[in-house]
Order: C-alpha cells, then structure tokens, then sequence
C-alpha cells in the first residue's frame, strides 16, 4: 500500500533518481491544501449510510430485476451482501482519497474483483452502476459549498470520481 509520497520515492528508487523539483512542488501543494482532503474524507464517511442505500434503492430502482426472484440481489442475505459490498468499495475510495494514491483500493478491494463477482453470478455492470451512483452522491456531498469556507475543490474532486472510476470499470 502507497500513499502519494511513498509512490514518489519508490518510483524514484525504482530510475534511482533524486525526488525531482516538481515532485517536491505537487506534495507540497498536496500538504498545503491538505484540510479540504480531510473535510472530503470526512464528509463521505460521516454520510456512508445515507450514499449506500440512497445509491442501492436507486439501482433496484432501475434494475428491478436485481431484486426479483432470481435476481441476484433476491434474498435478504444476498441484500445484505450487495449493500455490504456498495459500503466496502465506498471505504476503500475513501482511503484512497485520504492517502493520495489508488493502490490501495486497487490491492486490497478491486484486485481479483472482477472474477470473483463472474464466479458468483453477480453482475459486474450493475455493481459499476451502482458504484457510479456513489460517485454522484459522495461528490454532491463532498463538494457542497455550504458550511465550509469555500475554495477551489475541482482537481480533488477529479481525484475522487477518478477512484470510483476506477472501481466502477474494474467490475463494469
Ligand atoms: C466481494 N462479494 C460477495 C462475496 C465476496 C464479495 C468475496 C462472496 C462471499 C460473501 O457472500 O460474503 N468481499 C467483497 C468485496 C471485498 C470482499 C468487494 C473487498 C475487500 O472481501 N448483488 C447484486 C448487486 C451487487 C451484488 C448488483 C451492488 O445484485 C453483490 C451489489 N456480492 C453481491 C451479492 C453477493 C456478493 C458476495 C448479492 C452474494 C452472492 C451469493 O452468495 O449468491
């Protein structure tokens, strides 16, 4: 698992070069606008339950069939297992966002992903779909201009939908 500044020195170690200028340049710009990373991160994880459901109740919404006999969310023990995993591929986005760097989600969660979802029957597509409802709703939370003094929030929420991105073609 990397975080931005342990992805720049194993990737200089890797040329066995010095951390160049403009490395030092992003990180640092990285520490300096740090706070609205964690208010990001805070956010998202404050509100999982209210991005979950929101998000699952909307694609049963579009795909009815998930839920009805057969589906693959039929069952309450399956219901449980797909919101639980909405939830566990929500927390690794936002340990992602709050180290910096996609490995670890990329390790950890979406690694094996894709064939462990065709082993099981669950359907890749409608688990991006409902990934990519997550994206909306944690990016409306995350980037609401009211409560927080405002500032420039787009390349961090470039970096977040890139993670859900991310997740979502990795199943998709
Ligand atoms: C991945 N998901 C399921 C299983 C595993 C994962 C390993 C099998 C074991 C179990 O049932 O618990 N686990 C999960 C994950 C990590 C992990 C992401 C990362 C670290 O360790 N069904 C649908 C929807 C979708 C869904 C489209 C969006 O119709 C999910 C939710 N996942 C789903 C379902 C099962 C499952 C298991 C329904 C149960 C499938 C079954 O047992 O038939």
């Amino acid at each position: 698992m990397l975080d931005a500044f342990t992805k720049v020195v194993s990737q200089a170690d890797t040329r066995g070069e010095y951390i160049s200028d403009s490395q030092i340049d992003a990180l640092k710009n990285m520490v300096s606008e740090g706070t609205k990373r964690m208010d990001v991160v805070n956010r998202i994880t404050s509100n999982s339950s209210t991005i979950v459901a929101n998000a699952a109740r909307s694609l049963f919404a579009e795909q009815p069939q998930l839920i009805a006999p057969g589906g693959n969310a039929y069952t309450s023990r399956r219901m449980a297992a797909c919101l639980r995993d909405m939830e566990i591929i929500l927390r690794y986005v936002t340990y992602a966002t709050f180290a910096g760097d996609a490995s670890v989600l990329n390790d950890r969660c979406l690694n094996g992903l894709r064939e462990t979802y065709l082993a099981l029957g669950v359907p890749g597509g409608s688990v991006a779909a409902g990934v990519s409802k997550m994206k909306e709703a944690a990016i409306a939370i995350a980037n609401d201009p009211n409560g927080v003094t405002r500032g420039d929030c787009s390349s961090l929420m470039a970096e977040l939908g890139g993670y859900f991105d991310q997740a979502a073609s990795a199943v998709g």
